[in-house]
């Protein structure tokens, strides 16, 4: 499955980075989350390509009307995760493509095709940049890690969302090394994944957003959970925390 899949997305890719040199007309889903031609056109690409290929799978999708569609062997895409920064020129951008089945992660793929990242993972295998193995970090020390979070698109319309993010932010912020906010949960996952940042956590991310990097993240070594140190779950879990596993007790307290 992996060459088609890399091959198709490699495909899908072209039109992001096409898009991502243009001037883009924006249309707003909410007062935050834009969606422009190019995510449509990402999408569509890659359902027509992957229902062609891969005709066990269902394909959950960002920009799609998924009410019909269960959660069992499924492709759950998301065509340009980090839109905000497609649209405004930063090149942390990228498709997220995560592959299930029984529900059970199967395999990864995060491809930014503007700075040419590809983290790859299948469960068992390990995971990989651009072919190479990654792994995450050694750091132990939460004073010495760098954590990285996003910001809710409903922070811009919920006060007790914002409330949460600055509460964490007040918390985590003196016990940590730094806090990024890089504008894409799948790339920020493959971030921990390569032993970039410690740590990531969100709230209110969908299951495209992260169901290709929590497959890359645990299979380099990390840890992934709910705020409660349960098992994360797609589509149910409002907060994900991800870690190298060595300061994820650590950084679950600020919850
Ligand atoms: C985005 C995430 C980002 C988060 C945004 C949004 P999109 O995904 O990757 O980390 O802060 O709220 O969910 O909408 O660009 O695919």
């Amino acid at each position: 499955m992996k060459k088609e899949l890399i091959k198709i997305i490699k495909e899908a890719a072209k039109i992001l980075k096409e898009g991502y040199y243009k001037n883009k007309k924006v249309s707003f889903k909410a007062k935050k989350d834009l969606v422009t031609k190019y995510d449509v056109a990402v999408e569509e690409y890659l359902k027509r390509e992957f229902s062609k290929t891969f005709k066990e799978f269902n394909i959950i999708a960002e920009e799609s009307d998924n009410s019909n569609l269960e959660f069992n062997n499924s492709i759950i895409i998301d065509p340009i995760d980090g839109t905000t920064n497609f649209v405004n020129g930063v090149p942390h951008t990228a498709i997220s493509v995560g592959v299930y089945k029984n529900k059970k992660p199967f395999i990864g793929v995060v491809y930014n095709p503007i700075l040419d990242e590809l983290y790859y993972a299948k469960v068992g295998k390990g995971a990989y940049l651009n072919g190479k193995k990654i792994k995450v970090s050694t750091q132990k020390e939460f004073q010495k890690a760098l954590i990285s979070t996003g910001f809710p698109y409903t922070s811009g319309t919920n006060k007790k969302d914002l409330n949460l993010v600055v509460t964490q932010i007040k918390s985590i912020l003196p016990a940590c090394q730094d806090i990024r906010r890089l504008g894409s949960a799948s790339l920020d996952l493959c971030y921990v994944a390569k032993g970039v940042y410690e740590g990531y956590y969100e709230m209110n991310l969908k299951a495209w957003d992260v169901s290709a990097g929590i497959i890359i993240l645990t299979e380099a070594g990390g840890k992934v959970s709910n705020e409660k140190a349960e098992e994360y779950t797609l589509f149910k879990d409002k907060y994900i925390v991800a870690t190298n596993g060595k300061i994820h007790k650590k950084l679950l307290k600020h919850f």
